[in-house]
């Protein structure tokens, strides 16, 4: 109501200062997978109910100002391109076969090993790379059905019970047509953590003869997988599973603000997927990367506080956007800055997971999207194990992690 939103202005003009401050200064906070509901909630915790609803509307609103700017500077001058896969042709391997390795050795790696030494090498420079097909169009049509039903279950279950919704949702769920929701890797997924793959559950046959998570992740990360080795490339087989879960964007999403997704380190310390589960267009608001920005220079220019270099260092980047084909992924560097556009046309959903690199100790400044019985609990070796057993016929490979 207007008049008691007066009565509080001055209240809220602090408020306002504060959000904008932490709107325009604090990357981190930016970031729709990080602590923008964690600061919030701390920060103002012991507000009441409406008032806390007000703050939060003003802090939406300051960062969605700042969003918009972003996307001016961005855009002066040129036309946004599309982020493309690099054509790599490897060149005749000499012998042998190996991971990883500069590009001397990479002679004597076999094709795919070398494709995927180049690619990490791409990731290196650019902070980011496409990579097309990664899984089928009908396995990413399953995964995505898959994972909109696991969002009504979500929407239910913390319906019923709030206090549920750390274990389904990675950031606090109530921003606008957007969801972080983190998946189980269960077969039968949150149904059958509740129970519901009791025998006599009306689709409880469907649910057992299907894993669309599972087979999703067999063709990325089994042992033919299209992302396998330029994940060993990058994190090694001890890189932990750091997150999964889904992006889902909706129609009248706004744009966010640009960030890395976590504080700048020196050695890269987490590597993000984003795989399309239909065709990702214009409208549906792709992913904006601005390339080479994972370095020290580009992160400490973005989290200086001089708003003047911050805008030019946007204005003079090279963006590209994330239209991509149903299967198609992104890799990145999570500290890469980059930001979703606003989705004016219609559900948008991504796959997202992420593995750490096992050479960064400590903690990462950054909470992933991961359900809360998975964290630090799986390597790319673990993950690619359970593939293998699903691969042997364990229908439900990953149930020791729960
Ligand atoms: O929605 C997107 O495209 C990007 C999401 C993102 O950057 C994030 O959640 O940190």
């Amino acid at each position: 109501m207007a008049s008691s939103r007066l009565s509080t202005a001055c209240f809220f003009a602090l408020l306002g200062l504060l959000c904008d401050v932490v709107a325009c200064f604090t990357a981190i906070a930016a970031s729709p997978t990080s602590a923008v509901g964690a600061t919030f909630t701390s920060l103002f915790g012991s507000t009441s109910g409406s008032a806390r609803d007000l703050l939060y509307q003003d802090q939406q609103d300051a960062m969605l100002r700042r969003a918009l700017h972003e996307q001016q500077l961005l855009s002066r001058n040129k036309k946004i391109k599309e982020l493309i896969a690099p054509k790599l042709i490897p060149a005749k391997p000499k012998s042998g076969t190996g991971f990883g390795g500069s590009a001397s050795n990479r002679v004597n790696m076999d094709p795919s090993a070398r494709m995927a030494s180049e690619m990490a090498d791409v990731v290196r420079r650019e902070g980011v790379i496409r990579v097309d097909n990664v899984v089928s169009g009908e396995t990413a049509d399953n995964l995505r059905g898959y994972v909109l039903e696991q969002q009504r279950i979500a929407a239910i279950e913390t319906e019923r019970d709030p206090s549920t919704s750390r274990t389904y949702y990675g950031v606090e769920n109530r921003r606008k047509c957007r969801c972080d929701l983190q998946l189980s890797l269960l077969r039968g997924g949150f149904a059958s953590h509740l129970g519901g793959d009791r025998e006599d559950a009306p689709d409880a046959e469907a649910r057992r003869s299907t894993f669309a998570l599972g087979d999703a992740l067999q063709e990325m990360l089994g042992s033919d997988g299209t992302l396998r080795r330029l994940y060993e490339n990058l994190v090694t087989p001890d890189g932990e599973l750091y997150e999964l879960a889904a992006v889902i964007t909706d129609k009248g999403s706004h744009r966010q603000m640009v960030h890395p997704d976590l504080p700048y380190q020196e050695k890269a310390p987490l590597y993000v997927i984003f795989l399309a589960l239909q065709d990702v267009t214009e409208g549906m608001g792709p992913t904006s990367f601005l390339l080479r920005t994972h370095t020290g220079e580009a992160n400490a220019i973005f989290a200086s506080g001089d708003m003047e270099r911050k805008d030019e260092q946007l204005s003079r980047a090279e963006c590209r956007v994330g239209t991509l084909k149903k299967g198609d992924a992104v890799l990145f560097d999570a500290r890469t800055l980059h930001c979703g556009n606003a989705n004016d046309e219609r559900t948008r959903v991504l796959f997202n997971f992420s593995f750490r690199n096992p050479q960064v100790g400590g903690s990462l400044g950054y909470k992933g999207s991961i359900r809360p019985g998975y964290e630090g609990a799986m390597s790319l070796r673990g993950m690619a194990d359970a593939l293998a057993a699903y691969g042997s016929g364990d229908t439900n490979p990953f149930a020791k992690y729960i």
